[in-house]
């Protein structure tokens, strides 16, 4: 049987589809990457029967929904109230099995190559912790979150609200990194991870690699972290090193990352060129769809969600949380009627900056019945959460308000 295994698994990665072999092998569908319809692909949200993969079985197991070995949600009632989520409620996404987790093993040896630059070289984390200290709370938010409210059912994973997370990471400003190499190349126009992941010889390693352009404009703000909410980065989440780009979706913050480079052009890997591009359903991403890279503001309400726990009549605080992409959320409306009406909502506890959520509140006085409850946000340049999500065929950055309104039954 493993012999037959192993004979097969030769023959597929010698074939043209081993990259889709390789990862399936490694106990993942390709969610972003393949163009296999979702039925096949996903049998759907909740499999609260599998059982974490090793590498993440840190993590609180009732708090998520493993989706794949690759791909865990937080449930919507468990992120907490207090505007960070807790590492082990983080949800975790990787687009091909993690590394081995004997990288772990000396973490401040790890090292990045770094290019594009005056003086080309590479640092270890030992390194990179002399040269800087910054720390920046960033929504981590997977670009096919809410995906799986899309109607025309885009292949992929079919994440609901959980394939997000509000978390402080701390490392090096990458500013202080590039100054460290004598400034950039002449003529580059973007800044471009490599993901540690070893890729099998005989694969094509374009169509499987890791490897992510985001503009100049992203450095600004954009960190080389080893911690995150004060622990050393796990595996699961990037450790050693990951570069964290904030504002951008999740795909961008490379994780385990070995090569920082500054380039005249975006990678040529396919997870650049034509996966995460917002191309109009039916059509395939290539590179003259947009790239999905900044988030646009979203909120969502997280308490109380739950369709089969009945809330009780009377003073109900209804809460959940509010981002704001690039700039921060300003204000949050709650509604109860589905959109009809609206009401202003409060933010609860510290402001951690742009790039981070806030809890929100709004305290109604329910009798027995049923709901629709919605929130909605405002960022501070002004730019609104919409009712409707934009349709495009991979179901991507969903930020609508219709689509994350819950019914609820009070008695
Ligand atoms: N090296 C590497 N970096 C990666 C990925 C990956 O597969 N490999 N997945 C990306 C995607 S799609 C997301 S949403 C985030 C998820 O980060 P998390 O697992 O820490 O929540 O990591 C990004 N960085
Ligand atoms: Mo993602």
């Amino acid at each position: 049987m493993k012999e037959n295994m192993n004979i097969s698994r030769r023959r597929l990665l010698a074939s043209a589809g081993g990259a889709v072999a390789w990862a399936s092998l490694g106990g993942v569908a390709m969610a972003d990457d393949t163009t296999t319809p979702a039925s096949k692909s996903n049998p759907g949200p909740v499999s609260a029967e599998k059982p974490l993969p090793d590498y993440a079985k840190w993590k609180n197991a009732d708090s998520m929904i493993v989706h794949s070995a690759n791909t865990i949600e937080t449930r919507r009632t468990a992120f907490g109230s207090s505007g960070i989520t807790p590492l082990d409620r983080l949800f975790v996404r990787n687009n091909v099995s993690p590394p081995a987790a004997s990288i772990m093993d000396n973490p401040g040896a790890w090292q990045v190559e770094v290019s594009g630059v005056v003086k080309p070289r590479s640092f270890t984390v030992d390194e990179l912790k002399t040269l800087g200290l910054a720390s920046v709370a960033v929504v981590m938010q997977c670009s096919g979150n809410g995906r799986g409210y899309f109607p025309h059912k885009p292949s992929g994973t079919q994440w609901t609200v959980g394939a997000a997370g509000c978390v402080v990471f701390t490392g090096v400003p990458v500013k202080a990194v590039l100054a460290a190499a004598g400034g950039m190349a002449k003529g580059m126009a973007y800044m471009t991870s490599t993901g540690g992941e070893t890729i099998p010889a005989g694969i094509d390693a374009k169509t499987v690699m890791v490897e992510r352009s985001v503009p100049l404009s992203a450095m600004e703000d954009a960190i080389l972290a080893w911690e995150v909410n004060g622990e050393p980065l796990p595996l699961a989440h990037g450790g050693p090193l990951r570069i964290i780009v904030p504002g951008y979706t999740g795909v961008n913050s490379i994780k385990y990352i070995k090569h920082l480079a500054f380039t005249k052009e975006q990678s040529p890997a396919n997870i650049q060129q034509n996966s995460y591009r917002f191309s109009p359903v039916g059509v395939k991403g290539t590179p003259a769809h947009d790239s999905i890279w900044e988030m646009p503001p979203k909120s969502w309400i997280n308490l109380p969600s739950d369709p089969k726990q009945p809330v009780k009549a009377g003073k109900v605080q209804i809460s959940g949380v509010a981002m704001g992409g690039m700039h921060a959320a300003k204000t949050v409306e709650v509604s109860i009627d589905g959109g009809k009406s609206w009401h202003a909502a409060k933010f609860v506890g510290p402001d951690l900056g742009k790039y981070a959520w806030r809890e929100f509140v709004f305290q109604a006085d329910l009798k027995p019945g049923t709901y629709e409850l919605a929130s909605r946000t405002t960022n501070t340049k002004g730019q609104k959460q919409p009712k409707e999500r934009l349709e495009n065929n991979r179901g991507y950055i969903n930020n609508s308000w219709l689509d994350h309104a819950v019914k609820i039954t009070v008695a």
